[in-house]
């Protein structure tokens, strides 16, 4: 019996646990030790990420070493959101005029400093060759039989390349990627009522099989990212799951959520809110953890930073202060100009709360991190 006992132990000890396994059986080192290392810090504290922030900001653009994040707090958010889309149609610069070229260098730069890239794709209809926005049904021509699948796969090739070539010398940038987001909304052309679940789930498969097993990229994490708009609470993981292609297509549990933080007009409301917002965090932590993987906030804010202790009262407070919530990141959206942004600029009148949040020690930074694409190290300082 103690023989027994033993026996186990030892192979309790050589056999690797479940832990978190990324749905890539063949994912690079870095990607598998950032994975990893994601989980555990989830349940230390959040992440901060900006989409586009070293790209531009409120008055500015492409200028080396810079960002708005880093102009108010000394430092770069630990995780950069980008997006390819236009990368389809061949053209030089995305759907916001960054230059696909500098976004690779970004990317290098931020890997090098121990930072973190996600990167979604706004592409074009391939049918209607309108924006992503344009709803003309295109899903079930672009899968395989279909009309348009030949041209679809000229976009992944072009989508794939880009992603191919996020690199640091020889090795491959890992990259939390972020396709056909927002899918149980209607707005754009892979959303809920321009295809059919079944079509949104096929196009979802076909594209990760193809990225890993046909190009065989293994340095992405998929992230799954319905919006929170379109759920239904009183039924919240059933609606989380419209258009889930699987435990094996997914690895990060993720949501957009804007409608739970934005601007309230009475304590009752943001109260409500608040609460409502916090229950969909416990829920796609709670499936994360039913599945072995991570969540995430994959896109948040508040447009404009109304209320000017947003970062404290609204994003952190409700987080912090549960432990039913472990998030891995929460990445706010882009600073275009100065109606639509989502982190402070330079004076501000959300910036004073900005710098609170990013000494509490529960928030992360690129400055706060290390070793993040390496196994067994500390990974805060
Ligand atoms: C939206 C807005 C648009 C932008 C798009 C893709 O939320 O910010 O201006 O083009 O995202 O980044």
């Amino acid at each position: 019996m103690r023989m027994l006992t033993t026996c186990c132990l030892l192979l309790a000890m050589f056999i690797p646990s479940r832990g978190q396994r990324l749905i890539d059986n063949e994912a690079t080192t870095e990607t598998r030790a950032l994975y990893q290392n994601l989980k555990t810090l989830s349940a230390q504290g959040l992440l901060f990420g900006h989409q586009d922030g070293d790209a531009y900001g409120v008055g500015w653009r492409a200028k080396k070493g810079r960002s708005d994040v880093k102009d108010v707090t000394g430092s770069f958010p630990a995780v950069h959101g980008w997006d390819i889309g236009k990368i389809e149609v061949q053209h030089n610069a995305n759907l916001d005029s960054v230059n696909f070229r500098k976004m690779h260098r970004w990317i290098r730069d931020a890997y090098k400093r121990g930072g973190i890239n996600t990167v979604s794709w706004h592409i074009e209809n391939p049918v209607s060759k309108k924006s992503s926005w344009d709803k003309t049904p295109a899903v079930k021509d672009i899968l395989p039989g279909g009309s348009a699948h030949t041209y679809f796969l000229r976009q992944l090739d072009l989508a794939a390349d880009f992603l191919n070539a996020c690199k640091s010398g020889s090795t491959k940038i890992p990259i939390i990627f972020r396709p056909w987001h927002e899918h149980n909304g209607d707005w754009f052309w892979w959303g809920k009522g321009n295809c059919s679940e079944e079509e949104y789930i096929q196009l979802w498969k076909f594209t990760v099989d193809y990225l890993r097993h046909t190009r065989k990229l293994h340095h992405l994490i998929y992230a799954f990212s319905p919006d929170r708009s379109r759920m239904d609470l009183n039924n919240a993981k059933e609606s989380y799951a419209y258009g889930y292609p699987g435990d094996d297509y997914v690895d990060v549990i993720g949501l957009d959520n804007y409608r739970d933080v934005g601007v309230s007009k009475s304590p009752e409301e943001f109260e409500f809110k608040t609460a409502n917002f916090v229950q969909v965090l416990e829920v796609i932590t709670q499936l994360a953890e039913e599945k072995h993987k991570v969540a995430a906030l994959t896109e948040t804010g508040q447009e404009g930073i109304l209320h000017p202790t947003w970062y404290s009262d609204v994003l952190l407070n409700p987080i912090k202060s549960r432990s039913t919530i472990r998030l891995s990141y929460a990445l706010v959206w882009r600073n275009a100009n100065m109606k639509h942004h989502y982190a402070p600029y330079t004076n501000h009148p959300a910036s004073a709360d900005f710098i609170a949040f990013y000494n509490d020690p529960f928030t992360l930074f690129e400055s706060n991190l290390q070793h993040i694409y390496q196994s067994g190290k500390p990974l805060t300082k």
